[in-house]
């Protein structure tokens, strides 16, 4: 079966398509308030990714396409957000395109330096190389948007662990703005 992207919601569909979720309880540590964080359901559906992998993973020249689906909310004062992360093999880039909803590509380069890009419907981001990316959803809908990265590009979730973005999404007075950490 062939895989289609609705363009509407942003949803992938075939029998090559895998998917996968993160609730709140797989986010321990990821935003700033972590007691605000365990007052809400750990069962909380935080985002979704439906992946197309067409080629193992690890293989030279060849793409790989995923669609990501946050939830709108806050933990604390913080949007719902991806984990985020380097490219294992750092010259890797990726391009992200928004389907639907609003949010906030937040982008670090190796130093530390914190800045980002509004995403919105048709908007398309280029992230280059040696720059981590994480998704916050701003608005109160969901969030779709669509990926494209090397196969060979890797995930280094561990950096972002150990040493967090630069900034954060935050709502002051309901409006959202990078803050520094
Ligand atoms: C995306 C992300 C996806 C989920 O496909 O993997 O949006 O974010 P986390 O991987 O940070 O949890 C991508 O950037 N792939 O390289
Ligand atoms: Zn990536």
């Amino acid at each position: 079966m062939p895989v289609t992207v609705d363009f509407t919601t942003g949803r992938l569909n075939g029998s090559a398509v895998a998917e996968s979720s993160r609730n709140l309880a797989d986010l321990a540590g990821v935003f700033l308030d972590e007691a605000a964080r365990q007052a809400l359901p750990p069962n909380q559906l935080a985002y979704r990714v439906q992946l197309y992998l067409p080629v193992p993973e690890g293989t030279q020249g060849g793409l790989f396409w995923g669609n990501t689906f946050i939830e709108p909310g806050l933990v604390g004062d913080e949007y719902f957000m991806t984990k985020g992360h380097f490219h294992a093999q750092r010259d890797r880039a990726e391009y992200y395109t928004t389907v639907q909803g609003h949010g906030a590509l937040i982008l670090m380069d190796e130093a530390g330096h914190t800045w980002h890009e509004v995403m919105h419907p048709g908007s398309v981001h280029y992230i280059p190389g040696r720059t981590a990316h994480r998704v916050a959803n701003t608005g109160d809908t969901v969030l779709s948007f669509l990926a494209c990265w090397p196969s060979d590009a890797g995930h280094d979730y561990e950096t972002i662990v150990n040493q967090g973005f630069g900034a954060r999404m935050r709502a002051v007075n309901g409006k959202p703005e990078l803050i520094p950490n």
